[in-house]
């Protein structure tokens, strides 16, 4: 079928009244026939993936998972970061800026600015940071000792001692670009849920467009996406690591040696598998880690001795926690119905793979990154004492920017997925042995979004104060100010294109602009280097939308409920890459393009209403 490219939001504010119906009612089909490849004749009910009908009523009502005993499994007290690995003893296989087709590398299109970074073709000895991931399917994944061992797709790294690392944790630095390899060696005759073609998204980072993730670059060895052009073993991503604006504010080595704006730094990023039509069950499967970003001001290091450093709690104590909704079947093993454009609510939640884990922590100040890998659920997290008593904290960073200033004395944070929160929590206020617990208030019991707020809520992680290791003090501090904002102007604001963009349920599926995903055409075109005013509209009564723009962050303008406006926020008056739309709720956003041409996307990133189809692509232009 037929998928113009005349659905360009502006033009519906020019000719509100020209409703164009020239759309599908199905979804991508040529993914949906990978799909059918992939899963082969097993899935009777595969079909209705091309014609479910569900009615507003219907809501699978699935038995709960297996009860769990909680607190048996302890988090690690210290996450390593993944070390780097070596590119370049294989002289056929060095990064380069084309892609490296003849020697496995899928048809990806060239890095942009390769030249501005590396004089060669290719990739210079020192000049760059490497990871190499490997997508594999784990067979031994314990999510609880209630439960069986059992099959999860994981990124698997290597260790400091050459062992897997699934889902390692990559520290990165603003100046330093990384290449990220990642191969993919899923099995294609696998069973369940997922699809064994990948193409992994690093959220947020200001990534150039062929290494970005976009849903229509999937590859495996034999299969490519549609906007690839051709498949292969590996695919190679390149992340400058320059802040956004590095054309308005250029690298200088002595002024400005990263390049770019460094109001615009972002901290607590994550890569998931961002594959068309799959990505919930593919995250939800497993792959999914954390990317962490610093710079001169946020460096990783609360003893650093250069005046212009926050100081925050660092690496041990700087710390990520993912949490997902996941699933179990009466045999304890991880279901997910990547069909039903409802999907699978969790009713477990992991915390770092590990469903009610004990973490045992210094008594100190820790920055603590929360984020929500969905794939559906929200959370509101209240931190409370054996008694229930709500404990304060320091709100310092949202969706991975940190605050111009600390939110203090802060007793809960709301995520929808893919929302990041970083809190420092000073545990040297309790004595030794206290124990404190996470726990989510926030009550949901389907896929379409989260009701409301209930005490005590849902414990999913224990800390366990001990003493602080002898001969170590906290020189860790959160100063009244963290970083500067670039707050739109008055001038910048009236001068601002608008567009519209609405997301709506249809045919029992979800739209943007009344528009399924489409990969291969854009329904915006905007000018590299130009800003504009998206209004995130979501008139619909019972749905709960959290919107994700790739790329670059924005900053709330005004919100509206039910046609009324409402106050922004305080921890949303920062820059953000998901915007949360409630139920009749309405986001104004002031965003701009910059620097890397090429093409986006924009959708829910409740991963379910994503794969179902609310998606957009949008594409910079030169
Ligand atoms: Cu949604």
């Amino acid at each position: 079928m037929r998928n113009t490219d005349d659905s360009d939001p502006m033009r519906h504010i020019e000719h509100s009244n020209t409703q164009d119906n020239n759309t599908s009612d199905s979804p991508s089909d040529e993914s949906r026939r990978a799909f059918f490849k992939a899963t082969g004749a097993t899935l009777v009910a595969a079909p209705a993936i091309l014609t479910s009908r569900k009615s507003e009523a219907q809501v699978v009502s699935l038995p709960p998972s297996p009860p769990t005993t909680p607190w048996l499994e302890e988090l690690p007290k210290v996450i390593e970061p993944m070390p780097q690995c070596d590119m370049h003893s294989d002289p056929y296989r060095i990064p380069q800026g084309p892609a490296n087709t003849a020697y496995d590398e899928c048809g990806r299109n060239q890095h942009q600015r390769w030249d501005e970074f590396f004089t060669n073709t290719q990739l210079p000895v020192g000049e760059s940071d490497l990871y190499e991931l490997r997508v594999q399917e784990i067979k031994d994944h314990e999510f609880h000792p209630d439960y069986p061992k059992q099959i999860v797709w994981n990124y698997v790294g290597e260790d400091a001692d050459g062992g897997p690392y699934p889902n390692p944790v990559i520290h990165a630095r603003y100046g330093r670009p990384v290449i990220l390899r990642l191969y993919n060696e899923l099995p294609e005759d696998h069973s369940g849920f997922g699809s064994p073609e990948v193409s992994l998204h690093l959220h947020n980072l200001h990534t150039p467009s062929e290494s970005d993730g976009f849903p229509g670059d999937y590859f495996s060895e034999t299969k490519a996406g549609p906007n690839l052009t051709g498949p292969r073993k590996y695919k190679d991503q390149f992340y400058p690591n320059v802040y956004a604006g590095y054309d308005e504010f250029p690298k200088d080595p002595v002024t400005n040696p990263v390049g770019g704006d460094k109001r615009e730094a972002l901290g607590t990023l994550w890569y998931h598998d961002h594959c068309l039509d799959f990505t919930a069950a593919n995250a939800t499967r497993g792959m999914a880690g954390f990317y962490l970003l610093y710079d001169e001001l946020d460096s990783g290091d609360e003893n650093d001795p250069n005046p212009a450093a926050l100081r925050l709690p660092s690496h041990p104590y700087d710390y990520p926690l993912a949490f997902q909704d996941k699933r179990f079947d009466a045999d304890g093993i991880q279901i997910f119905d990547q069909i039903d454009p409802e999907g699978t609510l969790g009713d477990k939640i992991t915390v770092n793979g590990k469903i009610e884990p004990v973490l045992r922590v210094a008594r100190r100040k820790y920055r603590l990154r929360l984020l929500n890998a969905g794939p559906s659920r929200y959370y509101q997290f209240h931190l409370v004492n054996g008694a229930n008593t709500q404990q304060t904290f320091t709100y310092i960073a949202n969706d991975g920017n940190l605050l111009p200033a600390p939110l203090l004395n802060r007793t809960n944070v709301r995520l929808g997925v893919a929302e990041r929160a970083d809190i420092v929590v000073d545990f040297s206020r309790y004595p030794v042995g206290t124990q404190l617990f996470l726990v989510n208030r926030l009550v949901q019991t389907d896929t379409r979004g989260p009701k409301n707020v209930q005490a005590p809520g849902t414990r999913v992680l224990k800390f366990i104060v001990e003493a602080l290791p002898a001969g170590e003090v906290d020189n860790s501090r959160v100063p009244s100010k963290l970083r500067p904002i670039r707050r739109p102007t008055a001038a910048e604001i009236a001068s601002a294109p608008v567009r519209n963009w609405k997301f709506a349920r249809k045919n029992s599926m979800w739209a943007i602009n009344d528009r399924f995903v489409n990969v291969n055409a854009a329904a915006a075109h905007i000018a590299a280097g130009s800003y504009e005013i998206w209004n995130l509209d979501n008139p619909s009564g019972g749905w709960s939308h959290p919107v994700h723009i790739h790329f670059e962050e924005g900053h709330i303008l005004k919100r509206f409920r039910n046609g009324t406006e409402v106050p922004v926020p305080a921890h949303e008056k920062g820059r953000k890459d998901v915007y949360s739309l409630g139920p009749n709720e309405r986001v104004q956003i002031f965003i701009r393009f910059r620097d890397f041409p090429g093409k986006y996307v924009m959708h829910c990133h409740n991963m379910i209403h994503e794969d179902h189809a609310m998606m957009v692509r949008w594409d910079i232009v030169e």
